[in-house]
């Protein structure tokens, strides 16, 4: 049986048709186009799987492996068709399109798509399916549809804070495998900041050594930090789920814990944000900085660097006592502290733009002069939309991660009390769920600009696993379906009876989770 996806186009026109199905797919996130058949497929010990083409060998193992972690079966993998086999099959067409096709009947599976990325998004789709199905000493039998979907944003992400807290590589490889199972595709890696420095620079060891101790709980914690080793295992893991892992380096903020190891750059603070800044004033900043940009770049091959540029005002008034400062702001005609600030952002940047292909920054660089073409702004600032505004106006790429509901630090329930809230408003999973409806600001959601959404976990409140876990689950259930399914097709009730379901796999999986239909049940996770 042989599946066609012309292209992305005609797959759309397809899904808009499928606003309403009467049987929902049980699937997070919901495919976009889908409809049940009366078939059962039956794995079993004869099933194989096909892949005509080589290059689909790894995709092959990690469906096997998959399924054996659910029922012990193991399966071949063959290029040869028999009957009761699962078909992998990368057709001709438009390679930066994510679509994939699952077909089933009660001989063949059939997942199909122009990429790689799509054959593992279909992957996920029946690896869901066969989770949810009955087995016995026959097999698995799995209720058969037929899906058509594509992602509605191609950008669909999540980023987690190490800085404040060090969860160290198996909490990030489990984080890595739920993003799998929704179909996240970029982990954001916040490795630097005020607390700690996680990240070994060759050039620079004190890096390490002095900036990786401490954490935001404890200032004098043992240095805890990723060896090159340990980011290319990272990476290795992510690509083998079709994730992109891409640093961030927060600059010219908050940089305390670097500033601790080479107090030569600090740029200086205020108040509770001493040293705080990097010195924009000192040339050697600027060949300092480069040089971390540069061996970080052997270490991710995104091609992509985050460069934070947030929240440099808390710290940058010191600027105003540097004599060095002083003198840039004279020579380059910098008229005050903001000006000084979006200079060194233009010219990170610039060095950055030599190395990697893309710069990412908060939406403070929304002010800057960037080249649009390889900028992309993150849209924080909730109660700020006119900086997204700003952003798409001028033409940049944009990634939507609103404060609320997309910070996972912001409480979830009424009745939570540690974690933050925002003049008594927070990230329920509902609100996550609802994007871009229901939010206090209107946005153009549907600007081809708008690449997508991630949610962002700050861990200042978060010491143990326990409470991650529980900031994560089920709200990256939520932004997953909000990153995925076109906002027609999405209903949170009908989610709800989705997720219902998947909780349990969640307790199974021994993941510690916020329940929805009873928070009694599992109270909150408070580490203080
Ligand atoms: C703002 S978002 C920050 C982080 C904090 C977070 C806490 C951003 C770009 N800066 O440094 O951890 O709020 O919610």
């Amino acid at each position: 049986m042989k599946n066609k996806i012309s292209d992305c186009f005609i797959l759309i026109f397809f899904i808009s048709l499928n606003a309403f199905a009467q049987n929902e797919c049980p699937v997070i996130p919901l495919p976009n186009n889908y409809e049940s058949t009366a078939d059962i497929f039956v794995l079993n010990k004869n099933t194989s799987i096909v892949i005509i083409d080589s290059s689909l060998h790894s995709l092959a193992v990690y469906l096997r492996q998959s399924i054996e972690s659910y029922n012990g079966l193991t399966f071949k993998i063959g290029d040869k068709g028999k009957s009761r086999s699962i078909f992998l099959e990368k057709i001709d067409g438009d390679s930066s399109c994510e679509a994939y096709s699952l077909n089933m009947n009660q001989k063949s599976i059939v997942i199909s798509s122009t990429t790689k990325e799509g054959l593992f998004d279909g992957i996920i789709s029946l690896l869901q399916l066969t989770k949810q199905s009955h087995a016995d000493k026959a097999g698995t039998a799995i209720n058969c549809w037929n899906i058509q979907d594509t992602a509605k944003y191609k950008w669909r992400g999540l980023m987690l804070d190490e800085s404040r807290q060090f969860f160290g590589k198996k909490t990030v490889k489990t984080i890595l495998d739920w993003m799998a199972f929704y179909k996240l595709n970029r982990f954001h890696w916040h490795l630097t900041d005020e607390p700690g420095w996680r990240l070994q620079i060759k050039q620079y060891p004190r890096l390490t050594t002095i900036g990786a101790t401490g954490n935001h709980s404890n200032p004098n914690a043992p240095a805890e930090y990723y060896t090159d080793a340990d980011i290319e295992e990272i990476v290795q893991y992510a690509a083998a789920r079709y994730i992109t892992v891409i640093p961030e380096i927060d600059m010219p903020g908050h940089a305390t814990a670097a500033n601790r190891a080479y107090p030569e750059f600090s740029g200086g603070g205020t108040g509770k944000y001493a040293n705080f800044t990097f010195n924009p004033g000192k040339e050697g900043t600027y060949t300092y900085l480069t040089n971390i940009l540069r061996e970080t770049s052997k270490l991710f091959p995104s091609r992509m660097i985050h460069l934070g540029g947030d929240e440099v005002s808390f710290g940058s008034q010191s600027w105003n006592d540097d004599p060095g400062v002083l003198e840039l702001m004279k020579k380059e005609n910098l008229p005050d502290l903001k000006a000084v600030e979006l200079y060194f952002i233009n010219r990170m940047a610039d060095s950055a733009l030599k190395i990697y292909n893309k710069v990412l920054l908060w939406d403070e660089a929304a002010d800057a002069s960037l080249p649009v073409d390889s900028t992309i702004i993150f849209w924080w600032r909730h109660d700020k939309p006119e900086q997204l505004n700003k952003a798409l106006q001028k033409g940049y790429h944009v990634v939507m991660c609103p404060r609320i509901p997309f910070y996972f630090d912001f409480v979830q329930d009424s009745s939570d009390h540690d974690g933050r809230k925002w003049q008594g408003d927070f990230s329920s999973l509902e609100k996550v769920y609802d994007f871009p409806n229901n939010q206090p600001y209107t946005i153009n959601a549907t600007n081809d600009l708008i690449l997508g959404v991630q949610a962002d976990l700050w861990t200042e409140t978060v010491r143990t696993t326990k409470r991650l876990e529980y900031l994560l689950f089920p709200r990256i259930a939520a932004l997953a379906e909000t990153a995925w399914t076109n906002t027609y097709n999405k209903n949170y009730d009908q989610f709800l009876v989705r997720l219902k379901k998947q909780l349990l796999w969640y307790k199974a999986a021994g993941i510690y989770y916020y329940d929805p239909f009873d928070p009694q049940k599992t109270p909150e996770a408070i580490d203080k």
